[in-house]
């Protein structure tokens, strides 16, 4: 039965069939439709809505990338109350702060490896400035030009201009021409200024991390937007986060995920706020997927969400599960994440999405497919490879 028919047979609301029937069409909904999405509808609806507007963009496939993570350091100028991971300045007897070798030693170790992207990001540390991290990304670039690097927060780079006194034009040309070629997403928590002020009071503001992503949408540097739900923030606050979102890619069209992430609540400052359902987190998914209907992608990042949701959440309107992560972030499993070494090799990477029913593809950052996967017969590459 086609989506449609099976909607005008099923008992919703009114209001929902009309946002159904604007989804069908290729219509944008409102604001207003959005949270009657979260209030009114139920998984099976969103689902059937998401996954109608994730075929009709991608059909079948499922992209994955394989990256690494590199975490310069957890210690942190700022105090986020979700945030697990974090040690203070003056408290950071059990922080980490690579040097630059050591990490240039990590980048290579994955010589002969076939990653293609590295992710850089990590607490805002005082002395780790815009100069010392000019200088990582050009010996990053001189040892392996055509790796991807996706770096920095908008918070990290708030931050990093300021103290360096020059302008968010200014600095990211700086990066850039270092060798800088993503912004990952994170950061951006929940826009609203009074769930801001209550979560995250001292880091850069919503309307610094709008700026900071348009002006890299204008030197050319794509970039992702996450959005941290299921705290303390309400349906309109979610809407109000992707709303801002919707209008900056009408303008820039520079985005090229969304990437929803689930407060979890171990060892920090909201862990008496419970955490929300795995039915919370499809719906969730495939609201965004409905709301920001000029993202390309919808990625679950499974090494905070379980592998298990990230499977499901391939029927709700997610198309990219992110990259073989080799155990090396350290976010997620220190706020409570099941998965305390987050590792996946690429064939249990192809394997989880084949099992979903899903066309595995593999993608460099920029969702160029470097390889589909054409049936499900066909042996999985072997782990690493
Ligand atoms: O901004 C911190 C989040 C983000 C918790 O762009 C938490 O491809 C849940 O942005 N519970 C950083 N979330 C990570 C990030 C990211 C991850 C994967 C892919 C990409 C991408 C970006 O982690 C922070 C914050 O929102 N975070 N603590 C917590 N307790
Ligand atoms: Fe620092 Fe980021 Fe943690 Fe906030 S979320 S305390 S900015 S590391």
């Amino acid at each position: 039965m086609l989506p449609n028919t099976l909607i005008a047979h099923s008992s919703v609301s009114p209001g929902l069939k009309t946002i159904a029937e604007k989804v069908f069409s290729g219509k944008r909904i409102s604001y207003d439709d959005g949270i009657r999405l979260y209030e009114e509808g139920t998984i099976s609806f969103l689902g059937v809505l998401a996954n109608f507007i994730r075929e009709k963009k991608h059909g079948n496939l499922t992209f994955f990338n394989r990256n690494f993570h590199i975490e310069p350091t957890n210690v942190c100028v700022f105090s986020c109350g979700f945030c697990s991971y974090s040690r203070t300045y003056k408290n950071r007897e059990d922080g980490w702060e690579l040097s630059e070798s050591q990490m240039i030693d990590m980048v290579k170790s994955y010589d002969g490896q076939p990653v293609t992207e590295v992710h850089i990001v990590g607490g805002v540390h005082p002395r780790m400035d815009l100069a010392f991290f000019c200088s990582l990304l050009r010996k990053i670039k001189t040892h392996r030009k055509a790796l991807h690097i996706k770096a920095f927060t908008a918070v990290e780079l708030e931050y990093m201009f300021r103290k360096a006194k020059v302008s968010v034009r200014e600095g990211l040309g700086m990066l850039k021409e270092s060798g800088l070629d993503s912004l990952p997403g994170g950061g951006a928590e929940i826009f609203d200024e009074e769930v801001r002020s209550k979560i995250c009071a001292d880091k850069a503001t919503a309307s610094q991390w709008l700026e900071i992503h348009s002006t890299a949408h204008q030197l050319g540097i794509p970039s992702n937007a996450t959005m941290l739900y299921g705290h303390t923030e309400n349906f309109a606050h979610r809407v109000d986060h992707m709303d801002r979102l919707r209008k900056l890619q009408d303008e820039t069209g520079g985005f090229n995920a969304f990437i929803p992430l689930k407060f979890r609540n171990k060892d920090n400052d909201m862990s008496d706020v419970k955490e929300v359902t795995m039915i919370e987190d499809l719906r969730n998914y495939a609201v965004s997927r409905i709301y920001l209907d000029n993202f390309p992608h919808i990625k679950a990042y499974w090494p905070m969400i379980g592998k298990s949701t990230a499977g499901a959440s391939l029927s709700f309107g997610v198309d990219d599960i992110d990259g073989t992560i080799d155990d090396t972030t350290k976010i997620y499993a220190m706020a409570g994440a099941e998965d305390q070494h987050p590792r996946m090799s690429t064939a249990q990477l192809v394997d989880l999405i084949r099992h979903a029913g899903r066309k595995p593809a593999e993608r460099d950052t920029l969702y160029n497919t470097i390889r589909e996967y054409e049936t499900m017969e066909e042996p999985a590459p072997a782990s690493g490879q």
